[in-house]
C-alpha cells in the first residue's frame, strides 16, 4: 500500500478517502485519541514531511510569505496538527515526538529516518519549528498561485 501512496503519477496514487478505506487502516488504524482530521491528515503530512528537501533561504523566505497569504483552512489544520504533534507543548517537534505521531500510521520509520527527516527542515537537526512544520507540511500546489507570485515580487 505504501507503494501506491507514493507513486508519483497524481492519477495512480491513492488518494486520502482511498488509502483511509484500505484494510491496513480499517484493520490496524482505530486512532482514538486524535481527531479525525488529524487521522485524516497523517499520510499525507508525513509523506511531505518525508520528501522535503533542504530549500536555500531565499526559497524558504518566499514560502513563508505563500504561507501567510494562503490564509485557508489547510494551514489551520496543519496548525491543529502540529499541537497534536507537539505532545508537550513546547513549540517545537523532536524526533521521540515524531516517532510517536508516526507510530499511529502504516509509515514505519526507523529512528536514522527520522533524524534524517528532522535534519532536512530543520538546520540544527534538532526540532522542527512551527514555521518549518507548515513549510515542509503544506501541500504547495494548493497555496501557489500565480496571483500570489507576482504580489511576492512586485
Ligand atoms: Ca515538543
Amino acid at each position: 500500500m505504501i507503494r501506491q501512496l507514493l507513486k508519483l503519477d497524481d492519477s495512480k496514487r491513492y488518494d486520502g478517502k482511498q488509502a483511509l478505506n484500505h484494510k491496513w487502516f480499517t484493520k490496524f488504524a482505530p486512532h482514538k485519541d486524535i481527531s479525525d482530521e488529524v487521522n485524516r491528515l497523517n499520510d499525507q503530512v508525513l509523506s511531505n514531511l518525508r520528501n522535503y528537501k533542504s530549500v536555500s533561504h531565499l526559497k524558504r523566505k518566499v514560502m513563508n510569505m505563500l504561507i501567510k497569504m494562503a490564509n485557508t483552512n489547510e494551514v489551520a489544520v496543519l496548525t491543529q496538527y502540529f499541537k497534536e504533534v507537539d505532545i508537550d507543548g513546547t513549540g517545537k517537534i523532536n524526533a521521540d515526538e515524531l516517532k510517536a505521531i508516526m507510530d499511529k500510521t502504516t509509515i514505519k520509520m526507523t529512528n536514522e529516518e527520522i533524524n534524517n527527516v528532522i535534519k532536512q527542515i530543520d538546520e540544527d537537526g534538532q526540532n522542527i519549528t512551527y514555521s518549518e512544520f507548515i513549510a515542509a507540511a503544506i501541500d504547495l500546489r494548493s497555496i501557489v498561485t500565480p496571483e500570489r507570485v507576482k504580489a511576492i515580487f512586485t
